[in-house]
């Protein structure tokens, strides 16, 4: 016990009239909706990165927070560990994630390194066995160490790639002993800061090969959650290679691991790279790639990431509507990849962070859920490509342009244009906010 959430009451649901801070006005994990418990749905995860790890500093000024278990030791990782167990068990969360570096102190080498991780792989599994919530994801910190300065799979010296790929190793067996249900990879340094010194097609086939890889060890040991890469357009890089779900996508295809390999939308992320959160769900979905999202919310002016809590429901019920027209999570989940602001100093603004955001997505959710049964904003989207079901529209899907031409001079087609409706379709969605 850390004493550090001391006062601070478990989590319940009380309702939306409930005044009380530390409560859930939306959240009701046992309610049922669309046959399914909300818990079950949204499958929440804490990031012991943002929560734990970070010590809340910016380009301009030193860490904010002066949490009692930041130091170096295997102790404060202990510590840090207790105290991510105490905030789950305020919350109530069904899962976590983190990267190795968030719960295992830095050693001198790959060999210290894999120590202080079986370590605290063990410390965290006994304290998930006593109750409490299960790793929704692991990941290996590719990007804070100084030798990743110039990327990790695709970096130009061979003994980075090996020291990457060996620390992946160690990262994927924790996850796999854990219980995870899927594996990250973010390349934040996969890219490059000027085409200068950089050769594209190298770094390429690198990434390609450590991937593969990558999915290989994940069939020999027999893990069965799902491999997840996480786009992002830029920051730490310049120009990361992984820039959003198309070009993921377009990745995957050219080493043939698109059968393999998901994605992990992050909403800031997607907004860095010019499209809305929806955007990238309903491609990833499209694509069959679809995998799980980091919930955030990005500053629309900043330019970079700033990792905020989401609380903007009318945006998350658009990302969870597509979440749901995907047929739902399935390995996947709702993880809080989200940071308090570094003038939050109180362990309350980590708790009610949490809440807030529990209870953004749970009325989105909802909202979105209620939408899709309500089933007009579908029969519109329906209505509008009916014209397709026609065998003359179907044959042109495996014809060619001179039966097609042929077909429009004998049948005088002439199309005329019909609204797009926009407005009444906006109009509908706001009903159900
Ligand atoms: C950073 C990423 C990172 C990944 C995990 O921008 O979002 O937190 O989710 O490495
Ligand atoms: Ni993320
Ligand atoms: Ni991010």
């Amino acid at each position: 016990m850390t004493g550090y959430f001391d006062g601070i009451p478990a989590i319940r649901y009380e309702g939306p009239e409930s005044d009380n801070d530390f409560a859930f006005r939306h959240y009701d994990p046992d309610a049922v909706i669309l046959g399914k418990r909300l818990e079950d749905h949204l499958r929440f995860s804490v990031a012991w990165w943002h929560s734990f790890a970070w010590p809340g500093g910016d380009p301009f000024g030193g860490p904010t927070f002066r949490r009692p278990w930041f130091g170096e030791g295997m102790a404060q990782a202990r510590a840090k560990a207790d105290a991510a167990f105490e905030l789950f068990l305020i919350l109530g969360q069904p899962f976590f994630c983190f990267h190795d570096a968030d719960i295992r102190p830095e050693g001198r080498d790959f060999a210290e390194n894999t120590r202080n991780l079986e370590a605290m792989v063990d410390y965290i599994g006994e304290k998930m066995a006593a109750g409490g919530p299960r790793l929704l994801w692991g990941t290996a910190n590719l990007f804070t160490h100084r030798r990743y300065m110039a990327g990790a799979a695709t970096n130009p010296d061979p003994d980075v790639f090996a020291f990457a790929a060996a620390t992946v190793k160690t990262c994927m067996d924790a996850t796999h002993r854990l219980g995870g249900q899927n594996y990250v990879l973010w390349g934040g340094r996969e890219g490059y800061e000027t085409l200068l010194n950089t050769d594209l097609a190298r770094e390429a086939e690198q990434a390609g090969r450590f991937l593969a890889m990558v999915v290989d060890y994940k069939h020999r040991i027999g893990f069965k959650g799902a491999i997840l890469v996480e786009p992002k357009p830029q920051e730490p890089s310049k120009h990361q290679y992984d820039h959003d779900v198309a070009t993921v996508y377009g990745f995957l295809r050219r080493f043939g691991l698109e059968g393999e390999v998901k994605v992990n939308i992050e909403q800031g992320h997607a907004i860095l790279a010019g499209h809305s959160f929806e955007h990238e769900i309903a491609l990833a979905a499209s694509l069959g790639i679809f995998g799980s999202i980091d919930m955030n919310r990005n500053d629309q002016q900043s330019g970079w990431d700033t990792d905020q809590f989401p609380n903007n429901v009318p945006e998350v019920m658009l990302a969870y509507y597509e979440i749901l027209r995907a047929g739902g999570f399935t390995t996947g989940g709702t993880n809080f990849d989200a940071k308090i602001r570094r003038q939050s100093l109180d362990p309350a603004d980590l708790v009610l962070a949490h809440v807030g955001a529990m209870d953004v997505c749970a009325r989105a959710f909802t909202a979105a859920a209620r939408l899709l049964q309500d089933g007009r904003l579908e029969a519109a989207r329906a209505a509008r490509y009916a014209g397709w079901d026609r065998p003359a529209a179907q044959a042109m899907l495996t014809g060619d342009l001179e039966a097609i031409a042929a077909r429009v001079l004998a049948e005088a087609i002439n199309p005329e244009p019909r609204s797009g409706a926009q407005e009444r379709l906006e109009n509908l969605v706001n009903r159900f906010v």
